[in-house]
């Protein structure tokens, strides 16, 4: 356990996230805010998910006073079948460290006064250990309000339709959202007989059970969705506090050649460059990374682009493990690199993203669609390629556009890939036409109700006091 004591002055909060970066980047932010703004002590435990998890320890180690890290011992997955889904494992992950977790909290609440315990989307099962030490139960939702109204609905429809949802005729209208297709929900409710739809069901229940449920969102991204949730408060559901745009601060690595980017960037014309990137997990195809590769290129248009070794089963290959153990330059088309040069950089794996958001010279982003990245795209007025893979990312596109209308949705053909053509035309209209011209203004005005809901008087700010205010009374 590292450094535990001395923290007896300020009350205690507990976080304890579900792997992946994209989880704990966002828990990572609210750590800080707890700390330097509300003068908490918090002590993040790690469920341990059996990979090195470099990334996490580089990450919790830089972490200022008044913020601790345990690393639970690692979980067998042994069990498990090779194509086992990402959600089963993560929920996993959880479940097989209750037992350490209740060990390490009995710890901590002999020592300190700890009053709040909170965990992500995967991780409503440590509830049962918090009321047994008295310990408030809390959830920071690291996505949209959207999920979240999808996942209070979710046991209703469970019950009230037979068929496979990616078979529905109408779309699924979740109060005060964009009406979404059941094709594109969530991965795991896309084969309702599999582990992972069973395991999401059963977590959707749990979430009545917390005290309380922060969103990384805030209410001008979702003014519908929220009214809805908000109300939603009188029919017994827990209360909803939008808290966002948490988003990094900061780089995630201390790599220099990925800091070349950014020297890089320093070179080339305002707003001119096309950034390309799947997050921390997200993978392609051996087909689609080269028709992605021909795309860019036809375009003729400047890109960064964060490439992975492509993967023809999965679409989240890295998320255990951001690093792709083959050299994905390798995989390139012959003469890519040298035809592409002065106009493209390829950078492997990973780039200190908030820094290259943040560049005067990127003037759009081709996503995945990871809220965090959308909500970094957001705070630096960026406008999107929305290009969804997996998990909750297909919701998320027709959130950014059929509803904000902030990205232009990549269609994908029979057979699954992005042809080049259209991957060429999305990156010139974004840059160029009026299209292009429509989705930077409403990224720039998402960029100003951003900066206001984190402002002093802010409605973001006030949601988090609110929740502060009530883990000090906690007695
Ligand atoms: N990042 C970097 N450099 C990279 C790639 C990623 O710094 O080269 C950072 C990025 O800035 C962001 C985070 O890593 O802060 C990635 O988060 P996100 O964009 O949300 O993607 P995922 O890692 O895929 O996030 C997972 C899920 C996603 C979900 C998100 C929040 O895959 O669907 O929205 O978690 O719950």
């Amino acid at each position: 356990m590292d450094n535990i004591q001395g923290q007896e002055a300020s009350p205690q909060v507990v976080i304890v996230p579900s792997p992946g970066m994209g989880h704990l980047i966002p828990f990572v932010e609210l750590a800080k805010k707890l700390v330097h703004q509300h003068n908490f002590s918090v002590t993040f435990i790690i469920p341990n998910d059996g990979s090195p998890m470099k990334s996490h320890r580089q990450l919790l180690q830089a972490l200022p006073k008044g913020v601790s890290s345990v690393f639970l011992p690692p979980v067998n997955f042994d069990d498990l079948p090779p194509d086992v889904l990402v959600e089963t494992r993560i929920t996993l992950s959880l479940t097989r460290s209750l037992d350490a977790l209740r060990d390490t909290l009995k710890t901590l609440t002999d020592s300190t006064k700890v009053v709040a315990l909170v965990v992500d989307l995967f991780g409503p099962f440590a509830f049962e250990i918090a009321k047994e030490f008295d310990v408030l139960p809390f959830v920071f939702f690291p996505t949209n309000a959207m999920l979240l109204s999808l996942s209070f609905h979710l046991p209703g429809l469970d019950e009230t339709y037979s068929g496979e949802y990616k078979d529905m005729t109408e779309p699924v209208r979740l109060p005060g959202c964009v009406p979404v297709q059941g094709r594109d929900l969530v991965d795991p409710a896309q084969d309702r007989k599999g582990d992972a739809y069973k395991w999401i069901l059963h977590i959707c229940k749990l979430y009545n059970s917390a005290a309380g449920i922060m969103v990384n969102s805030f209410i001008d991204l979702e003014p519908g969705a929220f009214k809805a949730l908000m109300e939603e408060n009188n029919i017994g559901k827990p209360p909803v506090y939008p808290i966002g745009p948490l988003t990094q601060i900061g780089s995630t690595s201390g790599d220099v050649g990925e800091s070349e980017c950014l020297k890089w960037l320093d070179k080339q014309p305002k707003e001119s460059v096309l950034f390309v990137s799947f997050g921390s997990g997200g993978t392609l195809s051996h087909a689609q990374l080269n028709e992605l590769s021909l795309g860019l290129e036809m375009s003729g248009q400047r890109f960064l682009w964060v490439v992975r070794s492509p993967h023809d089963e999965a679409t989240n290959a890295t998320y255990f493990g951001i690093r792709s153990a083959d050299d994905p330059l390798a995989f390139l088309p012959e003469g890519f690199l040298d035809r592409t040069k002065g106009v493209g950089l390829v950078v492997p794996s990973w780039v200190p993203q908030i820094q290259v958001l943040s560049h005067s010279s990127t003037g759009g982003f081709l996503t995945h669609c990871g809220w965090n990245s959308i909500l970094e795209s957001v705070v630096n007025g960026v406008p999107l390629i929305a290009w969804p893979l997996y998990a909750e990312q297909r919701m998320n596109s027709v959130l950014l556009a059929d509803g904000l209308k902030v990205a232009l949705r990549v269609k994908v053909n029979e057979n699954g890939l992005v042809m080049k053509e259209d991957i060429a035309n999305y990156a010139r209209s974004i840059f160029e036409g009026e299209e292009g011209k429509s989705i930077k203004s409403k990224m720039n005005e998402l960029k100003s109700a951003a900066t206001r809901a984190l402002s002093e008087d802010g409605s973001s700010t006030k949601s988090l006091a609110e929740v502060a205010r009530i883990w000090k009374d906690h007695k």
